[in-house]
């Protein structure tokens, strides 16, 4: 009879554990997918939590733009971490600004405002093989012609 009773009591004891588990972790991905909607254009870039995280959602490791910001927030803090520090940075090392890369380059945009920038030029901060290609050499016949003009021979 004891023995039922104390098997009883660990079995809810159990459940209950179980389901704290559970909603701990649902609290805890919920809690820090809001992030996405604190950085411009983050839903032109990845789907919620892959914009912070290596491409298979909240839990799994984070991409170098997700570790910048975790440098900047508590646990499961609120704390609003874009801005012109943020924006200044080049996370996934390509080159290319943070800013620029979520088409807020002097990060100036604050959550709920409209998205800065065009759509279509926004690149994943976190991914360096995520990036609009610029155009800036000079065709050889392009540079010929530049030469022949300022040498006056055109
Ligand atoms: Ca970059």
């Amino acid at each position: 009879m004891e023995f039922t009773l104390i098997r009883t009591k660990h079995s809810r004891v159990m459940v209950a554990i179980a389901a704290l588990g559970f909603v701990a972790s649902a609290a805890s991905v919920e809690a820090r997918g809001f992030r996405s909607n604190m950085v411009p254009n983050s839903a032109a870039v990845a789907a919620s939590c892959n914009m912070c995280h290596a491409g298979h959602g909240g839990g799994t490791p984070r991409n170098a733009f997700g570790l910048d910001i975790e440098a900047r927030v508590t646990a499961n803090g609120q704390e609003v971490f874009w801005g012109p520090e943020l924006a200044a940075l080049d996370s996934d090392g390509d080159g290319v600004t943070n800013g620029v890369e979520l088409g807020d380059p002097d990060g100036s945009w604050t959550a709920g405002s409209d998205q800065p920038g065009d759509a279509a030029l926004i690149t994943h901060p976190g991914d360096s093989s995520s990036f609009i290609e610029i155009m800036t050499a000079v065709g050889e016949a392009s540079w010929a012609s530049v030469k022949a003009i300022v040498r006056g021979q055109q």
